[in-house]
């Protein structure tokens, strides 16, 4: 086979980025074209996306990869659950809130008395957290756009769509809605009508690895490129992200860290069981028909929020770099907090700054309150740690696994320290990168699509192998990880 060449955007909470792959037989190179910041956009009280702008930046990322090679396609991920409606013209009805925006709060526990929470695991098989779309549906119901909405497009749906013309919902991330029966694969129709939300909003199913369609030739006019198409790849980017796990065997661990960490286990099927639901594990869709089984684990947002709280009030040498090398040399195991804690959630504001909450959940717990930098993002790290080790164990003895290795890939994977602690928490090797495994998980559902030959999961994580390092981290000992994670409460 020849040598394709495509475009992969993938879109996180904090930056985007459109890069350019090739793919080929023993050939995989990942050049960045385009990279852009990205966030949250605070409006009164609400917290919306700037999607307009998303849009032109992922223009401008791919009318660079074809000014500097040929274009053979194009696929797009973000992250899930947040969506844009559509009127019955095609139009945008007001911009797409960001899953972190507080008017969830609550809705879950409402939506229980409707639909108690073990009838909601056995149709969507996940884990409950109050920005999953269903959540975010509800909280909209009444009002103007949610009652003229024709229409529901997950974020990366709704930008092929402007490049297309095309609608439709991709697999892995509709997985994430709450709405897709992870059983039969398909909308969860009833599920949305007693609920009292209009299911007929839910756009055609497709499957990673379809083509969606050809850049509208007026798109591909503006850009100057030719008929290319658009394809659908796993368009949540944890799906892309596992894709590209370089594992030579099954029966890996993950932790898929950026913005969130996903941590968890790729199955054959989904693990519906009532100890998976108490346990609050997620079942979400993964490309090839695999269940990605895992757990949302708040990630290093925690740490990047203190460091933005740090940058605006001036504190001396709190960047990355420097709080990574006060981390390190701070008491390991000092400050143990529960990570996953609510209050965590939001983005920090000058009068509810994040380095704050940390401090405070830790003083609620009757641990040693941090007080440097160093210490608070050691306490962080820790905590981190300890959270995925106890989620990878569950996971494992949930799906009546061993445990043998752990995958770190995205752009946490980066984060030696944080990798060291995560091998000896758990005391098996980690492996860590590529860091752009979801850029790279979108391009190779591309290129199988336009005729790479890669038979199966298997023949693409051994292209990613042969193509790029990990570096391996060994579990040490001498910590009493045990004992830290007895002083953090179960949820
Ligand atoms: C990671 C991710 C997670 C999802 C969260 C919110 O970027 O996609 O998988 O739970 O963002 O959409």
């Amino acid at each position: 086979t020849a040598t394709l060449r495509v475009a992969a955007v993938d879109l996180g909470a904090t930056s985007g980025r459109v890069m350019a792959a090739r793919v080929g037989p023993g050939q995989l190179e990942l050049t960045e074209a385009h990279r852009f910041p990205n966030g949250g956009v605070p409006v009164g009280g609400s917290l919306f996306w700037d999607v307009l702008g998303i849009h032109r930046e992922v223009l401008t990322g791919i009318a660079e990869v074809a000014r500097t090679g040929d274009l053979h396609g194009i696929g797009i991920d973000s992250w899930a659950v947040d969506y844009g409606l559509l009127d019955r013209d095609g139009e945008l009805l007001g911009n797409p809130y960001s899953h972190r925006d507080p008017r969830t709060r609550g809705v879950p526990e409402l939506v229980a008395r409707t639909v108690g929470v073990r009838e909601q695991y056995a149709v969507n098989g996940l884990q409950q957290l109050p920005f999953t779309t269903v959540f975010q549906l509800v909280a909209a119901r009444g009002t103007a756009a949610l009652e003229s909405a024709h229409t529901l497009l997950l974020l990366p749906d709704l930008l092929a769509y402007w490049l297309t013309g095309e609608v439709g919902a991709e697999r892995t991330n509709a997985s994430t809605t709450g709405l897709l029966d992870v059983t039969t694969g398909e909308w969860a129709g009833d599920l949305a009508t007693r609920l009292g939300l209009p299911w007929s909003i839910l756009p055609a199913l497709r499957d990673a690895g379809s083509v969606v369609g050809p850049v509208r030739a007026q798109v591909a006019a503006d850009l100057g490129i030719g008929d290319v198409p658009v394809v659908a790849v796993g368009s949540h980017d944890t799906a892309s992200a596992v894709v590209a796990v370089p594992a030579s065997e099954p029966g890996f661990g993950y932790i898929s860290s950026g913005t969130w960490s996903l941590v968890g286990l790729e199955l054959d099927a989904p693990v519906l069981s009532e100890e998976a639901r108490a346990a609050d594990f997620t079942n979400e869709g993964g490309v090839d028909g695999t269940i990605r089984f895992l757990k949302n684990v708040m990630g290093l947002w925690v740490l990047s929020e203190c460091v933005r709280a740090w940058k605006d009030r001036g504190t001396p040498a709190t960047d990355l770099a420097s709080l990574l090398a006060g981390a390190s040399t701070a008491a390991p195991l000092r400050t143990v907090v529960d990570i996953n804690h609510p209050s965590l959630l939001g983005p920090g504001s000058a009068t509810d700054p994040m380095p704050e909450r940390v401090v405070g959940l830790a003083r609620a717990a009757g641990e040693p309150v941090p007080q440097t930098p160093g210490e608070i993002a050691r306490c962080v790290l820790d905590s981190l740690a300890l959270a995925y080790r106890r989620h990878l164990r569950t996971a494992a003895r949930l799906a009546g696994q061993d445990l043998e290795v752990v995958h770190v890939v995205g752009g946490g994977s980066h984060n030696h320290l944080l990798c060291q602690l995560t091998a000896d928490a758990l005391g098996v090797p980690v492996l860590a990168g590529p860091a752009e495994a979801a850029a790279l998980g979108n391009a190779l559902v591309q290129a199988r699509a336009l005729g790479a030959d890669l038979p199966d999961l298997a023949a693409v994580r051994a292209l990613v192998r042969e193509t790029h390092d990990v570096r391996r981290h060994d579990p040490r000992a001498g910590l009493d990880w045990d004992a830290a994670d007895r002083r953090v409460p179960t949820p």
